[in-house]
């Protein structure tokens, strides 16, 4: 028997994108097998959770893989979306999310679990990484890798932890290792990620960064300049709680 995983996928105001990569998704994973998948649709307005309704019912009928989503009352932010949907989860070997916009192939998430299940026991976190930008493989706005580099470097610095890219959009956690540091955990927004890496780190867990291949897609939610701030500042309050501990 494969370890099981359970795929999370956050969506706020997904509709226009979630639906052919969610398709595929399932798929792929449907021939794998022992993957469960939920999205988390995450306060969005009225009429965006009928759209979502509209392209989730088919394909959770076709697929006993794509579980009932849950819709939250009011927006937590992408990790709170994560952590709403992980927590309900209470058998899987492994906890994953991956972004529902495509940017991140269905086969690439394939390639991410296999190499997961590599593991005879659940030990060590994978986390996506676009660090093969000059390999052709990633295609990022130039802007967005600028950024997205130096938040990099940032979160090594200040945290002194070895890494290149911590908000890849697609990650693996043995669920061992997340039930260990849950309760710690408190950043919902688009840093959630770095906390979840320095609670890993704190908590004797491995990490390794692993290559994929990316190709954004277009309509993405991060505002540059707004996101940037809010989680260069949550970056801050990492580093301030790690060193009050
Ligand atoms: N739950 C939740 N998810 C969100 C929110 N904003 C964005 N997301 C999800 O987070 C994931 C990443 O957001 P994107 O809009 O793809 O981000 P982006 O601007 O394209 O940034 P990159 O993908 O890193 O280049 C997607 O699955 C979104 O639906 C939010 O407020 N709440
Ligand atoms: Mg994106």
């Amino acid at each position: 028997m494969p370890a099981s995983v359970h795929l999370v996928i956050p969506c706020y105001q997904e509709s226009g994108r979630i639906g052919p990569f969610l398709a595929e998704l399932c798929e792929v994973t449907q021939a794998l097998g022992g993957v469960t998948i939920r999205v988390v649709e995450d306060g969005s307005d009225a009429a965006e959770v009928a759209r979502m309704r509209g392209i989730l019912s088919p394909l959770c009928q076709q697929h006993a893989q794509l579980l009932d989503p849950l819709f939250l009352p009011a927006n937590l932010g992408k990790g709170g979306a994560v952590y709403a949907g992980w927590n309900l989860q209470q058998h899987a070997d492994w906890l994953a999310f991956v972004d529902a916009d495509g940017s991140c192939s269905a086969t690439e998430v394939a390639r991410l679990i296999q190499l997961a299940r590599e593991q005879s026991t659940p030990r060590t976190a994978l986390f996506a990484s676009r660090l093969s930008q000059f390999s052709g493989q990633v295609r990022r706005q130039w802007k967005r890798r600028l950024i997205g580099r130096v938040f990099g470097l940032l979160v090594s610095s200040l945290l002194h932890i070895r890494i290149h890219d911590s908000q890849c959009g697609l990650k693996l956690i043995p669920r061992s290792a997340y039930l260990r540091i849950a309760s710690a955990l408190r950043i919902h927004g688009f840093a959630f990620d770095v906390e979840l890496l320095a609670a890993l780190h704190d908590s004797g867990s491995t990490v390794d960064e692993i290559p994929i291949a990316w190709h954004e897609t277009p309509g993405g939610h991060v505002h540059l300049v707004r996101d940037s701030f809010r989680m260069a500042r949550d970056v801050l309050v990492i580093r301030k709680q790690r060193s009050g501990q």
